[in-house]
Order: C-alpha cells, then structure tokens, then sequence
C-alpha cells in the first residue's frame, strides 16, 4: 500500500509527520507522469508544484482556508490530494475530473479558472468577502511568475496593496510561461533571485532575528529595522513592498521544510503577503525538465523516452507559420505579435527568421491589440496571432483601439471552434459572434490550405482590422473550397443539389461534404456552398441559394447566439427573403471537457450531424 492511497483528503495529509512529505510528493510525481502520459495535459507544470501543493494543504486548513489556483493547469496534485486520486485517471476527458478547477467538482476548488491573470482579483474578493462576514480563515492566490506579469494581476496587487486585507499570494517562480518568462518583471524577479547584495542581506537578518531572541527585543521592531535597511540597500528591490506588500523570499519551492517552515510563519501576518518560491518546471521527469515547452501542455507520451505521439499532421497552425515567414520576406512592414503563445499559435519560425519584427508581449491579450494599433498608426501592419478564447479578454482594445480607427491590423484567430481537452474556459466559440458585430472588420474561415493562405494574402491587402478564424488541428491540404480565387465577401459554391443546400464556414466544409455524401446515399440532393466570409458575407449567393432550395442549412463551429447563421437570418428578415433556414452550431451553454470529435458528435457537428440536421430541415 502507498503513501497515497491512505490520503482521501486534507485532513488525512495533516496526520502525517513532516518527513513523511518527501516521500508522498514523490508518489504524487509518479503518479502524475503515469496518468498524464496516457491522458495527456499539463505535466511540467504540477511536477513543479508538487511540494508547494502539499506545503499548503499541510499547513493551511483547507477547504476552511481557501487556494486560488491562478490559469489553474498546475491544480492536478491538488485535486489527487483533495478527494479525486482515484479519479484522477479520467482527468480531462469527457464526463471526467475537468483539467482545471472546477467549483462544481469539489469544494476545494474555490474558483473556476483556466485564463491567466484571475488569482489575485478573486483571492481578494474572497479576503473582502470574509471581512464583511467577520470570519477569519486564510485566501491564498497561487500565480506563476508569468501569470503574475498579465495586467489583471497588476491591478489586483495594486488594489491589495491599498485594501491591506488578510491576503497570501504565492508567486510560482520557474521562470518559464509555456516558453521563457519575458519581461521587464521576469527581468526582476531573476534579480532578485541572484542578487549577491540581496543574499547577503538576507544572512544578516538571520543572524540579528537569532541575536535578538536572545537579547529579548521584540521580533516585530527588528523585522521593521531589517526591513528599512534592505529598502536602503536595495532600493530597486522592493517593488512588492512599495505597493503595499510584505516580501518573503525567494524560497526553495522543493524543499518542503523550507516550504513548511515558512508557510507557518507567514499565516500570522493579516495584512498581504506576497512569498516568492523558486521551482523548477517539470521537476523529477527528466524529459520534461529538458524541455519545459513541449510539456506545458502534452499529449500522451511514452514514459521511457518522452517521446509524444502527435500526429505529425498538417495542422492549421503550421500552415499559418509557414505562410506568415513567406509574407514577411516581401513585405517587410509585417510584425508579428504574440501574447506568449509563440509556439502554440506557430510563430517559432518567425520569431527565429525576423526576431527584430517578433514581439512576444507576455500574457497580456489587452496590450498586445493596442500595441498591434499603436504599430499600425505607424504604418506596420500587425499580425496578432492569439486563440480564439484569449481574445475575448481583448475585445476592447480590438473595438476601441483598432476598429474605431479603421486601423489595418490582422487578427490570426487560433483554436477557433471546439478545443476539447481543456473545456468550458479554451473552447473558442464565441469569436464569431463578438467580432462580426463592430464595424470596419472583416471576417473570414478556410475551408483548406490553399484558401488559407490566400485569405492571408488578402488579409495583408485589406484595410481595417482584419480576423481569420481557423481550429486547432488538421488542415486539408487539397483544395476542397472551391476553385473560385479568395475576394472579399463571395462565397464558393462547391456543390450543387436540387433539395436542400449546406452553407458550411470555414473547417466545416469538409464534414458539410460528408454530409451530402451520406444524404446522396439516401437519394436526398444536397447543395453545398463555402461561405467564406462571415462579413461581409455574400448575401446575392445566399439570396438566390434561399431562392432554389427548400432548405438552407447552415453550419459554423460557433455559438448559434450571434453567430453567423443568425448573422444570414438578420439579413433574410430585414430584405424579406423567403427561406427554410436551419441553423447548427453550439447552444447556449458552456461546451464541457472531452475530445474534440467526441463533442463535434454530440452537438451535431460532424458529418452524420449535419446530415441529420438536413433531414429535419427537410422534414424527413
Ligand atoms: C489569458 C490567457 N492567455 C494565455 C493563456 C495560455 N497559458 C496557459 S498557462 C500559460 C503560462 C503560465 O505561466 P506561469 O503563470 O508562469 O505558470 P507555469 O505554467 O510556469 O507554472 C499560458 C500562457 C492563458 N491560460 N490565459
């Protein structure tokens, strides 16, 4: 028997003696490797907070005493130490543990998360919310050291600071986002971390807390005196403290005595408190210690070697890395811009070829777009490369700062449709609908590579913004989509029929195909079109397609509220245009966890779906 299999929650883990820790987090890390290895998700990560994790469910109360998981990817150990480690086997897959924390899951889940930058914001709120009732239990928000550089982290510190609530914030400090930290913070946080004034100081402060115990001076007025003569030492070292924070650290964040120790002595302060523990990414695997990237976020891999099954496919983000570096080589106003996503959005070649025109901004959606404008006033043209749910946190800046001025910046909108694994908080379906409703934007989806990459080279001769929205995954590389060339606002009509019509968006085409494949089988005749554009949309071809039809159906890879088929049904209404019009897409409700074909079938996304939803139309 285990370690582990004694440990069915919190209270259990605080039974064990502090020596007894090393050898359960090592249980933790293998089990961790066993099942993400099968599963896939993200290792690197949580091999990194598996002591941290148990530190803070050994010394703080949990669930009275409440952990905010910042992006909340590194919360597998704590859901394997709270209540869910004979469950863990089903972490992210469909009707399984979520990958992230979910309230819903466990009450030691104190917050849904799954973007960066909350943790902060919400451990206050929480901290407030405990005052206003006149309790007294711990908040404690968990937040990397890139997580800690996206602008709502900032404005929490800066709130916190001025509220002086009962508030620990743990900064995670690996150094790494999913690639290196960057930044002028990250830049300060090493620092901090080598600085040999600082480490020295830090002896010295040991050495007069041990001299003062025995000279009997309050603990209190020493810490006071150290901490104004560190100010004068340092003066750049205490950005925390200048907002209002008391600084600890930097500490190992593997050693759990060191973690113990200093949790204990920390949880007396009720004003905030920011410790900055040092981990490693991908601790105690080697393969994810050499290479912290690939494990951010895996799919299964073989234990021995590393080595990931992935597919080796041609996926829509490759073909937009490649197409973007042969774009730049001619026009040489193009820059790209990431918002720490370089490899996951394909701009590694880029970023290798035209590193004076790479910008990685750090997890920061907001400023990327305003950024992107501000190169754009003058006279670049940006490419934002950004997943589908990452831009939501930039609507904004894409409506006020690029759009109102008709600025000419192109948005490559990543994981645009079902992402599956990740859930609730990554699908990216909802970019159609906060996009086609400001003006001055265009808005596309390729149904294949070559459309692709011609909708690229449009995009780069257009004006205003400019989005293209593709899926996570396979591209197809055949030109399915019609061999009309890309222009703004037609569509292509791909097939014809003489009952009922798909009018497919972007990457649906080819499950629109197979559609009217099963339905040709059945005798039923089925036009296809490719729409292209959701705006301007081609309105005389879907005009005369209502016309010729007994029914329209259309299909995006979108929520129906906003999307573009509602986008068509406006237009029917206002021009009285007569139609039998179907809509499939996602309903309204938050897309839960599960492989992407997986959902694509339970919401009638795939090819027999989409067929099935031809019938109805169709009254069959
Ligand atoms: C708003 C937002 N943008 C991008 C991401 C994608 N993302 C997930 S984890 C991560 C890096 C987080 O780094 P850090 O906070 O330092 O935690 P670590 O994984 O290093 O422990 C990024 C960029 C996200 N989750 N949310």
């Amino acid at each position: 028997m285990t370690m582990m299999d004694h440990i069915k929650s919190p209270s259990d883990l605080r039974k064990l003696k502090q020596e007894e820790l090393v050898g359960l987090s090592a249980e933790l890390r293998e089990r961790l490797v066993e099942v993400v290895s099968k599963t896939g998700g993200h290792l690197a990560s949580n091999l990194g907070v598996t002591e941290l994790t148990v530190a803070l469910h050994y010394v703080f109360n949990t669930p009275e005493d409440k952990i905010v998981w910042d992006v909340g990817h590194q919360a597998y150990v704590h859901k394997m130490l709270t209540c869910r480690a004979d469950k863990f086997h089903t972490i992210r897959q469909y009707g399984g543990l979520s990958g992230f924390p979910k309230r819903c899951e466990s009450e030691y889940d104190t917050f849904d998360t799954g973007h960066s930058g909350t943790s902060i914001s919400a451990a206050l709120g929480m901290a407030c919310a405990r005052d206003l009732d006149r309790k007294n239990y711990k908040v404690i928000a968990v937040t990397g050291d890139a997580s800690l550089s996206n602008g709502m982290s900032f404005e929490a510190i800066n709130n916190a600071g001025h509220l002086q609530k009962d508030l620990i914030v743990i900064l995670n400090d690996n150094e790494m986002s999913i690639s290196a930290n960057v930044g002028a913070l990250a830049n300060y946080l090493d620092k901090i971390g080598t600085d040999d004034r600082y480490l020295k100081v830090k002896e010295n402060i040991k050495r007069i807390i041990k001299k003062s115990k025995f000279l009997g001076v309050p603990l209190v007025r020493v810490g006071r005196v150290i901490e104004e003569s560190i100010k004068g030492v340092i003066s750049s070292g205490m950005l925390f403290e200048e907002l209002g924070f008391r600084y600890f650290g930097p500490i190992d964040g593997h050693n759990i005595k060191i973690l113990v120790d200093t949790l204990r002595s920390i949880k007396r302060f009720k004003e905030p408190v920011l410790l900055h523990v040092v981990t490693t990414k991908g601790k105690g695997y080697r393969p994810a210690e050499n290479d912290p990237t690939s494990f951010h976020g895996t799919p299964a891999f073989e234990i021995e070697s590393g080595e990931a099954n992935t597919g080796a496919k041609r996926t829509y983000t490759g073909v937009f890395g490649e197409c973007l570096v042969e774009l730049a080589k001619t026009n040489k106003k193009i820059v790209a811009i990431t918002a720490a996503m370089s490899s996951g959005t394909g701009l590694e070649a880029f970023k290798d070829k035209y590193p004076e025109r790479f910008f990685d901004v750090g997890i920061a959606e907001e400023h990327a777009v305003t950024f992107a404008a501000g190169l754009a006033v003058d006279g670049y043209l940006p490419v934002v490369a950004m997943y589908s749910s990452f831009l939501q946190r930039a609507y904004d800046q894409v409506l006020h700062d690029v759009a109102t001025q008709n600025l000419h910046v192109i948005f490559a909108i990543d994981r645009a449709g079902i992402v599956g694994d990740d859930g609730e908080t990554h699908q990216g379906v909802f970019d159609v609908s906060y996009l086609r409703h400001i003006p001055n934007m265009t808005l596309m989806a390729p149904a294949d590579e070559p459309e692709f990459r011609e909708m690229l080279a449009l995009a780069a001769e257009l004006e205003g913004g400019v989005a293209i929205r593709y899926p996570r995954g396979e591209i197809v590389t055949d030109k399915i989509g019609g061999k009309a060339k890309v222009a703004v606002g037609k569509a292509a009509t791909v097939r014809t029929g003489s009952d009922a019509c798909i009018i497919s968006l972007g990457s649906k085409l080819r499950e629109a195909l197979k559609a009217a494949e099963i339905l040709k089988a059945k005798g039923i005749k089925v036009g296809v079109i490719n729409a292209r554009f959701v705006k301007p949309f081609d309105k005389a071809t879907l005009k005369s397609a209502a016309k010729r039809y007994k029914a329209l159906v259309i299909v995006e890879e979108n929520m129906l509220a906003g999307g573009f088929g509602s986008a068509v049904l406006e237009y029917f209404n206002e021009n009285a245009v007569q139609a039998n019009v179907k809509l499939l897409g996602l309903p309204d409700k938050f897309i839960e966890h599960g492989h992407r074909s997986l959902l694509l079938k339970k919401y009638g996304l795939n090819g027999e779906g989409i067929a099935a939803g031809v019938e109805e139309a169709l009254g069959r």
